[in-house]
């Protein structure tokens, strides 16, 4: 198969796939951060290409600890975290607070949806075509098992370096303790640090990758883990049904049981400059949905709706759930991914759990057939998830540029 793109945004974008294991990806982005060109080369992701495309043992420079910064007195803000104006965050408050959001996003009740109530399933089918973000609340995740997670990683946070220095990450699986996304040289950095774990599929789960400390954080996460791969399947199911699909579609699309589960904790410390920086820059979930813990005390995650962000206001012991990419491409786009970013602050650290339920890494994902028709061409071409997401581990994260440099010229 060839397919050849150009879009008109200023991204410019070429792929030349063969098979739907072997693709060529040249990007070209002359929007956001900088003027640049990359060639990434895919080929499902064997180890002599994840080392061609800098995905090796190595960051392509030091690591520098975000935790360490902040906690080292800087009398200069670094030049690493400083993002160019047109990126930089309205903090307009005196205590580098974000503003109160005006609006919210949907929150939507799943018991009385399961127990069919029609209004909440409208709601949820209008979030997910027009913002691909909402809450949802009455999850069936028991309150004490969230707030036991956050705390661990808290826990985990706050050890001293070195503790946290032994399950150090490397781009060629990006497992363990990190401090970056993107393997290109001089790249301006976020101010977070992260760790990053797996829980499906179970060839992957190696508890030797996660930390021994705090005690009891294995057993915690072990738990939080099936508790959060039975809320993705729930999930999965009401958005193929939205879809006018059978329940199950969406998830026999996904590879079945055999899916993927993996979790980003983030760590933002204080940031004594947070008009200049970023916690995580803007970008759209790679993978199929995403359900996020977030700090119950501190606000900072930012859903770009229209051309404005809305700063997100947690409800306690609510989960926010958005659609990654792959459900974009899976729906012909009648669902959307959601663009977002994290703001900091100087008074308080925050701390958020990103569980990610995605497809199974090597089956081709496109548009679903029956949402396919004459007038409704199918917008993307065949793509595995392990092709698809060495884009943000080289790139980084480059908001929704790569989904919508797939879609195909009419
Ligand atoms: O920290 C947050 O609120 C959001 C985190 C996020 O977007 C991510 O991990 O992909």
């Amino acid at each position: 198969m060839n397919h050849q793109d150009e879009i008109k945004n200023n991204n410019k974008i070429t792929t030349e796939a063969e098979t739907t294991d072997k693709i060529e990806i040249k990007f070209e982005n002359k929007n956001g951060l900088n003027n640049q060109k990359q060639e990434v080369k895919i080929d499902n992701m064997s180890d002599q290409d994840k080392n061609k495309n800098g995905l090796g043992e190595k960051w392509p420079e030091p690591i520098v600890r975000v935790q360490s910064l902040a906690e080292s007195n800087l009398t200069t803000f670094p030049d690493r975290y400083i993002k160019p104006p047109s990126q930089r965050p309205q903090i307009t408050t005196i205590n580098h607070q974000p503003e109160a959001a005006a609006i919210n996003i949907p929150i939507i009740d799943l018991e009385s949806l399961f127990s069919g109530n029609k209004d909440v399933k409208e709601r949820m089918s209008e979030a997910c075509r027009k913002f691909g973000f909402f809450q949802v609340i009455n999850h069936e995740v028991r309150p004490e098992l969230m707030d036991a997670a956050r705390e661990a990683w808290k826990s985990f946070f706050n050890l001293p370096v070195e503790a946290k220095e032994v399950y150090s990450n490397s781009p060629l699986t990006y497992e363990g303790y990190g401090s970056r996304l993107g393997v290109e040289k001089g790249a301006i950095l976020d101010w977070n640090d992260y760790y990053f774990l797996h829980f499906l599929p179970l060839l992957l789960k190696d508890h030797n990758k996660w930390p021994s400390l705090p005690s009891n954080i294995r057993e915690v996460m072990d738990e939080y883990g099936k508790e959060l791969v039975k809320l993705g399947e729930r999930l999965m199911r009401i958005l193929s049904s939205n879809l006018g699909l059978k329940e199950e579609q969406l998830q026999e699309a996904f590879g079945g049981q055999d899916v993927g589960a993996c979790m980003r904790i983030n760590y933002y410390p204080k940031c004594p400059r947070p008009e200049l920086a970023l916690g995580l820059s803007p970008h759209s979930d790679p993978g199929g949905i995403t359900i996020l813990l977030p700090d119950d005390q501190v606000v900072g995650l930012q859903v770009r709706h229209s051309d404005t962000w809305i700063t997100v206001n947690p409800l306690p012991h609510a989960f926010i759930v958005n659609l990654g990419d792959q459900i974009q491409i899976l729906s012909n786009s009648i669902y959307k991914s959601s663009e977002h970013r994290v703001i900091v602050n100087s008074q308080k650290e925050r701390v958020s759990l990103a569980f990610f339920y995605n497809p199974k890494s090597d089956i081709p994902i496109q548009p679903l057939q029956q949402l396919v028709t004459s007038n409704n061409p199918p917008l993307y071409p065949p793509m595995t998830f392990d092709q698809y997401r060495l884009f943000i581990r080289t790139q980084g994260p480059r908001g929704k540029s790569y989904v919508e440099s797939l879609i195909s010229p009419r």
